[in-house]
């Protein structure tokens, strides 16, 4: 131990003299890469606004330019924009143009070595672009970056630095120790040890006899643990999300861990078709959105076996290895008895708390029967995570509304699982979800999670009132989280997303071809114009609201009646209850009344196609329309409109979205409406079809923008970087306290 210190703390001492050395080279050397990486970008963004402002500014309208530029400048980077046409006019540009840049001074700017102004908002890095570059004398355009994160990266690295150091020292002394202890004490012992595998970096057992290395290799492990951990909990907007970037999470930050995943619904079913089987994948966002992450994280997915030719396909321990083409994880599947599948199915969640959750005007029913089977399925789905679990403190993901009891069953079996429950639906308020007979049992069985997920702050804040309001448990508005009995749930926000960028093979028709085949398949004639609307058929998705929105535009605008088709499918969904069957059958008859009204002799304004599609024919959909129409009455979020972003490579195409979903809070660029209005969604139509290229342009780039860096692996990403967090902090509060240890 004394050797140790002696040799140890001269070694740390010069270390971290050549770590402070090194820090101002790091400074240098990160200011030279971001300033040159600042004028690539400044160059790209102007190479992009060139084109329509030399428009705009041929049509004369200072106030569309001035909101085209604060429309670019929403940008985290970028600080401010600004136009001038010579050196003697006032700048036309956004509000945070500093006043040190005048149009009389820019030559200076884009002549300087070092464009980086010091301002009191920090270090700005300033680029003078002509807005022509043949022609002389057309103005020139200011892009103003902010460079206070090159600050902020320089500090962390120089961090990153000094612990290198200090790793290194420790590495170094420690095998220096190893070595004298192996020569001064037995090393044949020792040598004989490592023979038997017994590494020196695990942690100490009763069994090791070494005690001298017990506490410098506790405190080693402990130190690179640390270590890792500070280098891999990066900030997660640093992040670039994609399967290997979530897959390189669950490796380091949860150390490759048991991930189990629970959904009612499986992600492949396999259905008998006379003498064959067929594999199919269903129409479900729970599914779209789960899919990628099981991929990157090869955990075990458990969900109810629903498929006709489901049992043959599991071996003995009721697993299968998926997708089927190239597995890469397990699916375990749980059978259910029709009487259970009713009851918990479609009785309690479906005809219960989905009418609950949703304002959709549908009155929820409740049954003591339901309950009772939705209490035993939970159970026995908690008893299949046990069976699966290889840990004793998994990282299990809960999947929705199906089961809200699951969470506190899996912490009674489990209590050192990492739980996450994510509920894919809206949570509606206290006066709404009083009405629910079983209102405790819910909560306090949500509450059974470490963490619990929705998708807008807005349902966050409905979950904590509805618990402040029903139950004896402690609310801190503060760090939003609930404790009760003494356990803690964070209640957080996490907006659910879509596999950014989308697979290849669903993108990988042209848009000419797509519209080509679409309008062939539906017997539309060449030039003919499409809107799309694609959904689970639910009375909450507004498929009769958007049916009277297409009525409404015909009757106000009638030079569309013969040219526009809106294009519905339909998938079936939950068709054994009544409102369900309802439903179906008043979509089918109001497409039939307006078809009738104005498709007489012309082709058909609404074709209605009930039935599944694959996910390639859904893209060619997506793809081949003038617009896509969400127009749901509630959604949690609505993933529909987010494919409809990732589909238009080409950058055309108009989002019209109902302001009831979570995606209205993050596409402002599509045009929000409320589908209860009928003229309003009309004019929207209008305004879509007539809406010029370029505008379409403008808005699709910034929604592929925003859906692209807050895809899927993002949302799964963040709920794990949050569970390993809690996980760390967890550990540490178990570690003793300092001085109580052997040494
Ligand atoms: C719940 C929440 C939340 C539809 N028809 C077909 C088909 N689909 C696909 C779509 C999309 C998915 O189904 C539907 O996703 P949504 O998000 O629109 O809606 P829900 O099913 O109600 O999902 C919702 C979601 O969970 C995720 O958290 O966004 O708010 O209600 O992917 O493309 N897919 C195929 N054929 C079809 O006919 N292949």
């Amino acid at each position: 131990m004394r050797l140790s210190l002696r040799f140890v703390l001269p070694l740390m001492l010069v270390l971290a003299a050549i770590a402070w050395g090194v820090a101002p080279l790091v400074d240098q050397l990160t200011l030279r890469w971001f300033t040159r990486d600042m004028d690539i970008r400044a160059e790209l963004i102007a190479n992009a606004m060139r084109e329509p402002l030399i428009d705009q500014l041929a049509a004369g309208s200072k106030t569309k330019i001035a909101s085209y530029f604060s429309r670019i400048a929403r940008d985290e980077r970028l600080y401010a924009i600004g136009y001038c046409a010579t050196p003697d006019d006032q700048p036309l540009a956004t509000r945070s143009l500093p006043p040190q840049i005048r149009c009389e001074n820019l030559s200076q700017w884009q002549d300087a070595e070092n464009p980086v102004l010091e301002s009191s908002r920090g270090s700005l890095h300033v680029a003078v672009k002509p807005l022509n570059e043949e022609e002389e004398g057309a103005g020139w355009l200011v892009l103003i970056h902010d460079m206070s994160f090159v600050t902020r990266r320089s500090e962390e690295t120089k961090v990153y630095v000094f612990y290198f150091f200090m790793a290194l020292a420790a590495v170094v002394s420690l095998v220096t120790v190893i070595i004298a202890q192996l020569s001064w004490r037995g090393w044949v012992t020792g040598m004989r040890a490592l023979l038997r595998g017994e590494g020196l970096l695990r942690e100490p057992t009763p069994r090791s006899n070494a005690p001298e290395f017990q506490p410098i290799a506790r405190d080693l492990h402990r130190l690179i643990q640390d270590l890792e951990s500070e280098t891999r909990s990066r900030d997660e907007s640093q992040i670039t999300w994609t399967p290997d970037a979530l897959r390189a999470i669950l490796h380091g930050e949860l150390r490759g861990e048991n991930v189990i995943v629970i959904s009612n619904r499986e992600p492949y079913i396999h259905q008998r078709r006379g003498d064959h089987v067929e594999v199919q994948r269903p129409a479900s966002g729970l599914v779209t959105a789960l899919e990628p992450i099981m991929r990157a994280c090869s955990g075990t997915w458990i969900a109810h076996g629903s498929g006709s030719a489901d049992r043959e396909a599991v071996d003995g321990s009721d697993r299968i290895g998926v997708p089927p083409e190239h597995p890469t994880y397990q699916l375990r599947r749980v059978w259910l008895t029709p009487e259970e599948e009713n009851g918990y199915y479609y009785g309690f969640s479906n005809e219960g708390l989905w009418p609950l959750c949703h304002i959709a005007h549908v009155r929820p029913i409740f049954r003591s029967a339901d309950w009772a089977h939705y209490v035993a399925v939970n159970k026995k789905f908690a008893e299949a995570v046990v069976a699966e679990a290889r840990t004793p403190n998994p990282i299990v993901l809960v999947q929705d509304y199906h089961f809200a009891l699951l969470p506190r069953m899996i912490r009674e079996l489990l209590p050192d699982a990492t739980i996450i429950t994510f509920w894919h639906i809206p949570w509606p308020n206290p006066e709404s979800f009083a009405i629910c007979p079983w209102r405790e049992e819910i909560i306090s069985g949500l509450l059974g999670s470490s963490i619990l997920g929705f998708h807008t702050q807005f349902h966050c804040n409905n979950f904590v009132d509805t618990v402040d309001r029903f139950l004896e448990a402690r609310v801190d508005r503060e760090s939003f989280t609930v404790t009760l009995g003494g356990k803690q749930t964070a209640v957080r926000r996490y907006p659910i997303s879509i596999a950014w960028p989308p697979d290849p093979e669903m993108v990988d028709k042209a848009i000419g071809q797509c519209r080509a085949e679409v309008r062939a398949a539906n017997g539309l004639p060449a030039g003919h114009l499409i809107g799309i609307g694609i959904d689970r058929l639910d009375y909450t998705k507004g498929i009769m609201e958007r049916f009277r929105a297409v009525e409404r535009l015909l009757e106000l605008q009638p030079e569309w009646i013969g040219r526009l088709t809106f294009i519905q499918i339909g998938a079936p969904t939950r068709t054994g209850i009544d409102e369900y069957q309802n439903h179906e059958v008043q979509v089918r008859a109001l497409a039939a009344r307006i078809n009738d009204r104005f498709g007489r002799g012309v082709p058909p304004p609404i074709v209605l196609k009930v039935e599944h599609h694959e996910p390639r024919e859904v893209y060619e959909y997506l793809r081949a329309a003038e617009f896509c129409f969400v127009s749901s009455l509630h959604d949690g979020m609505n993933l529909v409109a987010k494919e409809f972003v990732a589909a238009r490579d080409d950058e055309r195409g108009v989002l019209i979205l109902s302001q009831f979903t979570g995606a209205a809070r993050e596409l402002p660029e599509a045009l929000i409406v409320n589908p209860y209005d009928a003229d309003q969604s009309a004019a929207a139509l209008h305004l879509a079809l007539t809406m010029p290229p370029t505008e379409q342009r403008d808005r699709m780039r910034l929604m592929r923008g925003l859906v692209g860096e807050f895809n899927v692996y993002r949302w799964a990403g963040r709920m794990l970087l949050d569970a390993a967090t809690m996980r760390r902090r967890n550990r540490l509060l178990e570690k003793p306290p300092v001085g109580t240890s052997a040494s």
